[in-house]
């Protein structure tokens, strides 16, 4: 039995071949490692119409939505219907794992709810032996993560990824799935809020085969909580030291022991990401991002001292924004001179709070169509025009992003931009 994982291409992304697609990696393994073939198509850097040659038969196919990437994805299984009408789709991912029920997902035969190791092979299994299964497939959150087998990075040509750590090419790792926090504009549909770690000998087992495999010694980790604990981050460092790697990862600015940043240093991380959101108090509490301004701008100043380069994520245009908050912001970005700063218009993506309680954040959604809820696009860095807030119409959110480009472009920024896909390329910029 062949299983085909399509990774559809993000139409509205200036380069999605940034990455791999780690999660169709982890599907590929577990498919393997239950005896099925498998073959990932991923169609990243193609246009609307070019990907059509690209899908070939199959005895199953498995597609991963975004809410971006849910028209596009929805479209590909039309197509796979009108040539193979006989077989099956199953999707899965963060967007039907927030709105599983929605009619817009009536192509597919199932959906998969949250992470999908399990569910996916629970499914074929069905197939294989003619049994039923539910269409929609809710998976619990797997707690041993050391007993998933590592990504099948040879299902796909791991060259055509790009993006640079250090100024060098790197592989993602996800050492921990799930968040605690509660930011209202944060979807935890697939993860879930109960932070399950891998072991530090698996993760550091996986850079060892990277290292060994593809001669890699770059990395991003994409965990939400890659700094939260510090006797985790002192194992790290004390068995990944000899191994002389350079990584990038994403931290709370809350954390503001120094001991924590010298620790990240010392086991080669050179990039930390912030989610900073705002330079306005205001808007940090609507967001319910459970930290303080003070606090964000002396974690990018411990975090500097230990020799890190600081970037801050920005979001532009929450409910409650206003041009005098937009201005905090960016007295915040002047004060504090974190190396880089990065603003996305905020989307409210279906699974995240604003999202279910519209009214109560004052927000009015003038888009249902989702291949408008990109984060930021194009060559002046717009986002999708999805929502209007109390106090900026989507179209001034757009004209302050503009703005905001703007000053950040005069602004020096330090540490290294990523080069986008060269035939699409008509700005830098880096997420
Ligand atoms: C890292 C990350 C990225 C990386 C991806 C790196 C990578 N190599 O995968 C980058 C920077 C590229 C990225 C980009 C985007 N991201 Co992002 N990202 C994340 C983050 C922080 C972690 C994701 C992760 O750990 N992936 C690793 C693997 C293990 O997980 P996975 O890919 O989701 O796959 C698992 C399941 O989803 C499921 N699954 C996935 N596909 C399928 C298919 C089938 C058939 C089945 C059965 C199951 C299944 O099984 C997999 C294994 O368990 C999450 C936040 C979070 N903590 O969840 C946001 C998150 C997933 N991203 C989000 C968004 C919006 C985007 C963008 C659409 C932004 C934009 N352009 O506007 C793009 C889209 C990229 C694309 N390719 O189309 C949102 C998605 C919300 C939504 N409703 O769509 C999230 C949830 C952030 C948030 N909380 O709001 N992202």
């Amino acid at each position: 039995m062949l299983i085909d994982l399509i990774r559809v291409p993000d139409l509205s992304c200036i380069d999605d071949l940034l990455d791999e697609p780690l999660g169709l990696l982890y599907l590929g393994s577990v498919l393997r490692e239950n005896n099925y073939k498998v073959r990932i198509t991923n169609l990243a850097g193609h246009s609307s119409e070019s990907w059509k040659p690209k899908i070939k038969e199959a005895d199953l196919y498995g597609i991963q939505l975004y809410t971006p990437t849910a028209n596009i994805g929805i479209e590909i299984a039309k197509f796979i219907k009108g040539i193979f009408p006989n077989k099956a789709i199953i999707c899965g991912g963060a967007h039907p794992s927030a709105i599983p029920e929605s009619e817009e997902l009536a192509v597919f035969d199932h959906i998969v709810v949250g992470e999908g190791e399990e569910s996916i092979i629970k499914i074929v299994n069905a197939y294989n032996s003619g049994k039923i299964i539910p269409r929609i497939v809710r998976g619990s959150f797997i707690e041993d993560l050391d007993s998933i087998p590592f990504p099948a990075w040879d299902l796909v040509d791991m060259n055509m990824f790009h993006r640079k750590v250090d100024g060098k090419r790197c592989f993602g790792i996800v050492g921990s799935r799930g968040c605690f926090y509660q930011c209202a504009f944060c979807d935890r549909s697939l993860f879930g809020e109960r932070v399950r770690f891998r072991s530090v000998e698996n993760i550091v087992n996986e850079v060892r085969k990277i290292i060994s495999n593809y001669e890699v010694r770059h990395f991003e980790f994409f965990d939400d909580m890659f700094t939260i604990n510090k006797r985790r981050l002192i194992e790290f460092k004390d068995k990944v030291k000899a191994l002389n790697i350079s990584y990038r990862c994403n931290g709370r600015a809350d954390i503001l022991s120094k001991k924590i940043y010298d620790l990240l240093y010392d086991s080669g991380c050179k990039v930390i990401c912030f989610g900073i959101e705002s330079g306005s108090q205001k808007m940090l509490d609507l967001m319910k991002k459970g930290t303080t301004v003070e606090k964000n701008l002396k974690a990018i100043e411990i975090a500097q001292e230990a020799g890190l380069i600081v970037i801050g994520y920005f979001i532009l245009g929450f409910p409650g924004e206003t041009r005098q908050t937009i201005q905090e912001s960016i007295e915040f970005i002047e004060k504090s001179n974190i190396d880089q700063a990065q603003f996305y218009t905020f989307i409210p993506l279906p699974g995240c709070e604003v999202y279910r309680h519209l009214e109560r954040f004052g927000a009015k959604i003038i888009s249902r169509d989702f291949s408008d809820y990109y984060l930021v696009t194009g060559t002046d860095g717009r986002g999708g025009k999805t929502v209007e807030t109390q106090f900026l119409s989507a179209d001034e959110i757009q004209e302050e992003m503009k703005k905001i480009r703007k000053f950040l472009k005069e602004r020096t920024s330090k540490g290294y931009i990523q080069d986008y896909y060269t035939d699409k390329l008509k700005y830098q910029v880096s997420i």
